[in-house]
């Protein structure tokens, strides 16, 4: 009998569902138990540490095939959670049930309506649930544009929640610890919230099925099969998100969350036509992540659009080099993968994250966001630097969210990131793949240094060595520009007294000198005149000019009573409006000038800050700002002027 996405059981085509959500929802935990009760071995180790890397799993369950993506929760490893939203078929958040926690939601919502991703939602951790689910629902619908539907109502014993009625079957369940749950009676006094949340839950899909409508104003009962047809449709098109319950670390509500999960998952058609991706044609697929993976080398995970892609074949003139799932985990080569499934390919030599294999026209990929932090990385050995640029590179292409920068002022190799885990997770991967040591320091910042007061200057160059000698003589004028005018030169000889073919070998020696001033930064807006001077028609040479100027720069300059100037960038501070005046102090605390704020444009409840801040308290700025807005806090920032530092 087909099922209500049209398919026969066991012939289901092979589907891809990401696990995205904040930190410590239980993402890990769910992805295991998901496995675990597919038939793979219970999970083995120690307590699982903070995410900081996509994890691939294949599964089978029921006859369905699957894909599991387990995203890193953390804001730092956004980009992640964004990548798996652009490949798999459905996202499950997975969330926490206390409501002060949803609004760690709003991102991750935003992201998936933004991307189109259908989702649905698994409050985890219900054995914690405190308050009433609805205040729950309620305290995440704010987070969403998305209709929230509740598929499940809990039953409890006392504060206990026990088990759950399902509103679509309306069967009730009870939890058993590590096991599937067993079916029991509805409890007395269930009925009437069962009955309200069935209530929401057809009210919400009416409106988007005629046939349902009709059933729900003649008051009629609607079959399951009524119900579940325009629930995949309307979670398809993100009018609605189903919103689940259990306890990922006790096994409950698990074989539920599969079963939502084989009728609820768009078939890899359906995502391929949301996406614009034609169902016909040759072999597509879309390259998500690379991965540097010890023996098996380099691999990268790929969606299939359009299968099959085989072993060996060459797609857009890359030969595949092996085509890896991973079952329950274990990693297994096969012959081929079909659309729908995500699989790692082996030795794409070349192949970068994000690449479309198959078309010329490039599948849309998630942008990484701007970077917000950065480290400068130091070699312990010197013998190592080679080796180090070179698995640097392999880094930034492994990750987007990630670019190394030689700066060729101050010769620092800089990484650039997304805060301090992320940039931390990349240098471990890195010194575990490369074995080269290395530590961290803070970037260079650019500091520049001017003058206060113009000065005349004399330099003079008589030096008599062997045959014939060099003789130079200048006086020029230094004076300080206004800020961002720059460097100027001009002259202002009479009567020959430096002939004019000498002229532009002062003018070069002059803004040469301003590459490093006295206090050791370049030197920038001073106007330099060439007022008089001196020559010997046998001796003198561009040579000698340039080495006079040079000597009147050098003495003039630290006469002109030299500043320090520090680049201050214009910060756009983004914050939950509850946070603002957090943000505020915080700029002001690290001697930001607070423009202004406002509402943000299209996002609810958020606020911008705008203010001007030294760029070099904007080092470990995110830190500060994650830790006193739940990690909600960004912002985005661009040099905006010099200033003379005072405070220094
Ligand atoms: N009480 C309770 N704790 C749970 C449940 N599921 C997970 N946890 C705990 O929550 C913590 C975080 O679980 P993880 O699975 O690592 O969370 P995650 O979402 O993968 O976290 P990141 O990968 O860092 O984003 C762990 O200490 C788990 O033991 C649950 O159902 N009930
Ligand atoms: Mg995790």
């Amino acid at each position: 009998m087909p099922d209500t996405n049209g398919r026969s059981p066991g012939g289901a085509k092979p589907r891809s569902v990401a696990l995205i959500g904040p930190q410590g929802a239980g993402k890990s935990a769910l992805f295991d138990a998901l496995l675990a009760a597919a038939g793979a071995p219970p999970r083995r180790g120690g307590p699982r540490g903070m995410g900081t890397e996509l994890r691939l799993a294949h599964a089978s369950h029921n006859g369905d095939t699957w894909s599991l993506l387990d995203c890193p929760g953390s804001v730092e490893f956004a980009h992640d959670a964004a990548c798996a939203a652009a490949v798999c078929d459905l996202a499950v958040v997975v969330t926490e049930p206390a409501p002060g926690r949803a609004a760690v939601l709003g991102p991750v919502f935003r992201m998936l309506e933004e991307r189109g991703t259908p989702t649905i939602v698994f409050v985890n951790k219900i054995d914690q649930l405190n308050g009433r689910v609805r205040d729950t629902l309620a305290a995440m619908q704010a987070q969403t544009n998305r209709k929230l539907v509740l598929r499940q109502v809990p039953i409890r014993e006392g504060e206990q929640v026990t088990g759950y009625v399902d509103v679509v079957s309306e069967r009730a369940y009870r939890y058993r610890r590590g096991a599937a749950s067993e079916r029991i009676a509805l409890p007395d006094g269930i009925r009437a919230r069962e009955a309200e949340a069935r209530a929401e839950l057809l009210e919400a899909l009416a409106d988007h099925d005629d046939a349902l409508l009709e059933k729900v104003l003649e008051d009629l009962v609607p079959e399951p099969g009524e119900i579940y047809r325009p629930l995949h449709t309307a979670e398809l098109s993100g009018a609605v998100v189903s919103v689940l319950l259990g306890a990922a670390e006790h096994n409950n509500g698990i074989q539920r969350l599969w079963k939502a999960l084989r009728h609820d998952v768009p078939a890899p058609e359906e995502t391929a036509a949301r996406r614009g991706i034609a169902p016909e044609g040759a072999p597509l697929a879309q390259v998500f992540r690379t991965v540097h993976a010890g023996h098996a080398g380099r691999l990268s995970w790929a969606r299939v659009w359009r299968g099959p892609v085989k072993d060996g074949a060459q797609l857009d003139g890359h030969r595949v080099g092996g085509i890896h799932r991973f079952p329950n985990g274990e990693a297994q080569k096969v012959p081929e993968a079909q659309a729908g499934e995500i699989v790692a390919l082996g030795r794409m030599e070349g192949v970068t994250t994000g690449t479309t294999l198959g078309q010329a026209e490039a599948l849309d990929f998630p942008k990484p966001a701007e970077p917000i932090h950065s480290l400068a990385v130091v070699v312990e050995d010197r013998k190592d630097e080679v080796r180090l640029s070179g698995a640097l590179q392999r880094l930034a292409e492994e990750d987007p969210s990630l670019t190394v920068v030689l700066d060729p002022e101050s010769g620092q190799t800089v990484l650039h990131g997304q805060g301090e885990l992320h940039l931390r997770a990349a240098l471990d991967r890195l010194a575990a793949a490369s074995g080269v040591k290395l530590r961290t320091v803070r970037p260079q910042v650019p500091y520049r240094e001017t003058i206060r007061h113009a000065v005349t200057q004399h330099g003079r160059l008589k030096r008599q060595t062997g045959g014939h000698g060099q003789f130079a003589d200048v006086k020029i004028r230094i004076e300080p520009r206004g800020r961002g005018e720059g460097f100027a030169f001009a002259e202002e000889v009479v009567g020959g007294a430096v002939p004019r073919r000498f002229i532009p070998a002062v003018g070069e020696a002059a803004e040469e000198a301003t590459k490093k001033g006295p206090l050791g930064h370049p030197v920038v807006d001073v106007a330099v005149t060439l007022l008089d001077g001196g020559f010997h028609s046998v001796d003198s040479s561009d040579m000698a000019f340039a080495t006079a100027t040079r000597m009147a720069m050098q003495e003039g300059l630290a006469k002109a009573e030299p500043v320090l100037l520090e680049p201050v960038h214009a910060v756009t501070v983004t914050v939950p409006a509850e946070y603002t005046p957090n943000a505020q102090r915080l700029l002001t605390g690290r001697r930001g000038q607070i423009l202004g704020y406002a509402a943000k444009e299209g996002w609810e409840g958020w606020d911008c800050v705008e203010a001007l801040v030294p760029a070099a308290e904007l080092q470990d700025l995110v830190i500060e700002l994650r830790s006193q807005t739940q990690g909600l806090g960004s912002y985005t920032h661009r040099f905006d002027h010099l200033a003379e530092a005072r405070h220094r």
